[in-house]
């Protein structure tokens, strides 16, 4: 066999193995494993690079603040923004597998040949946010890495408040240890705020911090900045739920920033930016990707699911079967906690729908 043929056919298991979720088991092992499997993927990466014996590399950390096609990265290296492009050696090893380059990576820079520089190394990644292409095989493609949290935007009203969307956003933060901050938007329209109290509560009680904002009047604001401020996030939500005018609110002219890129782009010196990572003047970053504004979960997170809907935490461990799925069991928990009324009937629904759907 030759040796790129070994290549591929390792990376083709790594693949494999990554789709399969192990069984059910307890949610902390299986994410363990992804981790573990994750560390290995880039230790692994790491140990070729070395065995290619390559001399004369001059190598500085760096962070990936926006991809590019062809291979073109923007890399932050201490106070420096260059245009990197993604070493041969990486891409061969990448190419075939679920775990290219992302914005937020964080990675290892050959300076030696400036101003062509080369990205040799990914360095381990703490967390991702990925999507999945609706292919039968759902190839996973990578939205984001080294995440710290992933804000979850609706309004209350116009459009009206969607729990339902905020259930699978929370889901997706659970899957891939992103922390959740839910947002809800647009409280000057408010009439009511017995119901909107009601509205959040199953959230604030099952552990999540929720924020009520207003564009309008600049409620929430300064609290929503204090939670951002020196933390990379994800703002994820339906359309119209007020993202943009909610980052306009945090730091104006960070959307001009946003439009320079994109013009730079139409120049023709490198196409589509498919995310960029934005500094917040306050400190940290805003991550800004196409790829997250649709909360959809892949087919194996059906196994997951019942361990990581919102709120069910608090009662799984005292199902009788350690793989309930809290629909028809005996001795469920979560369906006891249902009929007793400390789950919310509306989310269970929710949690029997996203079932349903996957
Ligand atoms: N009343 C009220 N309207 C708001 C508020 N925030 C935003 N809006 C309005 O809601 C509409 C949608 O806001 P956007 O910021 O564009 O929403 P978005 O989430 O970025 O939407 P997409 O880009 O389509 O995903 C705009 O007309 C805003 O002016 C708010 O706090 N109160
Ligand atoms: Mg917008
Ligand atoms: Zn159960």
């Amino acid at each position: 066999m030759k040796q790129k043929d070994k290549k591929r056919k390792a990376i083709y298991t790594g693949r494999l193995k990554n789709i399969d979720l192990p069984g059910i088991e307890v949610l902390d092992e299986i994410l363990d494993e992804e981790r573990v499997s994750n560390e290995y993927k880039t230790a692994r990466i790491a140990g070729k690079r070395d065995k290619t014996f390559k001399s004369g590399l001059t190598l500085k950390k760096g962070r990936v603040m926006a991809v590019m096609s062809n291979y073109q990265c923007q890399v932050q290296i201490q106070d420096e923004q260059v245009t990197a492009s993604i070493g041969g050696r990486l891409k061969q090893f990448l190419y075939q597998s679920t775990t290219l380059l992302a914005v937020g990576d964080y990675v290892e820079v050959d300076m030696s040949l400036a101003p062509d520089y080369r990205i040799e190394n990914i360095l381990p990644r703490k967390n991702r946010l990925s999507r999945y292409d609706s292919g039968s095989f759902q190839k996973e493609i990578l939205v984001a890495a080294n995440i710290d949290q992933l804000v979850i935007t609706s309004s209350w009203r116009m459009p009206m408040y969607k729990p339902g969307l905020i259930d699978r956003y929370l889901i997706l933060a659970a899957i891939h240890q992103v922390k959740p901050l839910i947002v809800v938007n647009k409280i000057d329209l408010c009439e009511d705020f017995e119901e909107l109290e009601e509205g959040i509560a199953y959230y604030q009680e099952s552990g999540f911090k929720v924020i009520l904002t207003s564009t309008v009047t600049n409620a929430g604001i300064a609290e929503l900045k204090a939670e951002l401020k020196d933390k990379d996030s994800v703002f994820s939500g339906h359309s119209g739920a007020g993202k943009s005018s909610l980052i306009n609110c945090l730091q104006p002219g960070l959307k001009l920033i946003t439009a320079e890129v994109s013009d730079f782009n139409e120049k023709g010196k490198h196409t589509t930016t498919q995310a960029t990572m934005l500094p917040w003047d306050f400190g940290g970053h805003l991550i800004d990707t196409p790829g997250i504004k649709t909360a959809y979960l892949n087919r194996k997170d059906i196994d997951i699911l019942p361990k990581v809907f919102p709120g069910f935490d608090r009662y799984y461990p005292a199902c009788s079967y350690r793989d309930c799925s809290h629909i028809q069991e005996e001795g469920c928990a979560v369906l006891q906690a249902m009929e007793s009324g400390e789950i919310d009937p509306e989310r269970y629904e929710s949690y029997r729908w996203i079932m349903d759907n996957l």
